[in-house]
């Protein structure tokens, strides 16, 4: 092994010199270590069985923002807070539309336990991220864009829907409300 500090130069041919054994060590572990977190991520979409299956269609924000409004006159049962956002109450196995934009969600959804819905997620204006709090449901909403989600909620309670991305002066507003109830 070489005897070099960092005041003296490597020598000028320094990759003719041997690899000491740790060194090789060290990278056979890394490599390794390289190809199965690369087949992990293959393997943790089927067995860790929390990956949504990344289907999303083109959408443009008026047609996605008048569907979602159609819901809204459909299946509004109260509103809250001084904004009076809708409190929807889809039922089960429907299709719930969640529209973001700068600095708000559209709508409270109302789920029943254990039955399942169709989410639709789109932004209208610039990026957003719908993240659910605190079971950590996560994702980057880019307008144009209608990202679906197959939603069965397992617990009963009041859940936080936060933008994650940074959307503007007033993104850390931008939070939103999602009930689930027996
Ligand atoms: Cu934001």
């Amino acid at each position: 092994m070489s005897t070099h500090n960092t005041l003296t130069p490597p020598p000028s041919d320094w990759w003719r010199h041997p690899i000491g054994r740790d060194e090789v060590l060290w990278i056979s572990v890394a490599a390794a270590w390289c190809v199965i977190m690369t087949f992990m991520m293959v393997y943790w979409y089927f067995a860790g069985n929390q990956n949504q299956a990344g289907e999303a269609y083109r959408i443009s924000a008026e047609a996605f923002e008048a569907k979602a409004d159609a819901m809204v006159d459909q299946y509004t049962i109260r509103t809250e807070t001084e904004l009076e956002v809708p409190v929807v109450a889809v039922p089960p196995g429907g299709d719930v539309y969640i529209v973001a934009s700068q600095f708000q969600w559209n709508v409270i959804p109302e789920l029943k336990l254990g039955e399942t819905y169709r989410f639709h997620l789109s932004s209208v204006d610039v990026n957003h991220g719908f993240s659910l709090q605190p079971i950590n449901v996560n994702l980057q909403l880019v307008p144009g864009y209608d990202y679906v989600l197959n939603f069965t909620p397992n617990a009963v309670g009041e859940y936080n829907i936060v933008c994650n991305e940074y959307c503007g002066l007033a993104h850390h507003t931008m939070v939103g409300r999602l009930y689930v109830v027996e």
